[in-house]
């Protein structure tokens, strides 16, 4: 049987017309395609604030992807919105830390992307630069303007990581849709690749299977670099063998 693999979802609502003020939960399809490319198959998840709701959505799946999507409201990490923090809904926020808190409790295998590497950072306790301009050294530009499979900034690797095992390289380079980025890394978490600014581009935490964040967008890259296609080849071979 193929591997389940549960994605978070965005929200949204429609600003006009005859649906005003209807909320949607939505994906963009790039991750589906992504994890059935290499053999798993996808349920969506849609945001709920009923904790046992939490518990079956586990239950049923194999593995969790963390999307990416809107900034995180600052109050899950003990700040409160500074100037150039954009537009965050708690209730996608709650979910995605509580879920994210209750899979590495139960050693689901977790891939965090882009938005979804800060999530599993805030559920670790950790904190965000709420945007790069507000870091010390001066950052690259992390928000490219290209398409958006396009390679953007170079990454450096460490080796002793589950991120090198899949690149097999230490440098490499990757795309950046993403404004804000880790600042104080959370509990057990390891940091497995930086921009040459510093900012921090992957996570992994130590003593699991399987739970990675990376912070720039592998799911619009997968179709066209084997190589990023290999980091969901990775998570769904971990789903397999995950012993949970
Ligand atoms: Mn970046």
């Amino acid at each position: 049987m193929k591997p389940l693999i549960g994605i978070t979802t965005n929200f949204m609502m429609a600003e006009k017309g005859l649906l005003s003020g209807q909320e949607r939960y939505f994906l963009e399809s790039d991750y589906v395609k992504a994890i059935e490319n290499v053999g798993g198959t996808c349920i969506l998840f849609p945001h709920t604030s009923d904790v046992e709701s939490f518990v079956r959505y586990l239950d049923l799946v194999d593995g969790i992807v963390i999307s990416g999507g809107i900034d995180i409201n600052p109050m899950f990490y003990g700040d409160e919105p500074m100037e150039k923090t954009g537009y965050f809904n708690t209730k996608q926020d709650f979910f995605d830390v509580e879920l994210t808190k209750k899979a590495i409790q139960s050693h689901v295998p977790i891939l965090g992307l882009s938005r979804g590497i800060q999530i599993i950072n805030v559920a670790l306790g950790g904190t965000l630069y709420q945007d790069v301009s507000y870091m010390e050294k001066r950052a690259l530009k992390h928000m490219q303007e290209s398409k958006r499979s396009e390679k953007s900034h170079c990454i450096s690797i460490e080796k002793d990581s589950k991120l090198y095992e899949i690149f097999g390289e230490e440098k490499i380079f990757v795309n950046s849709f993403h404004h804000q980025a880790i600042k104080d890394i959370g509990k057990g978490l390891k940091v497995s690749a930086r921009a040459s600014d510093g900012v921090i581009e992957a996570v992994e935490l130590e003593g699991e299977d399987f739970v990675m964040g990376v912070q720039w967008n592998p799911e619009f890259m997968a179709d066209e670099y084997e190589e990023q296609e290999g980091i969901f080849k990775k998570f769904v071979e971990m789903t397999v063998q995950s012993s949970r």
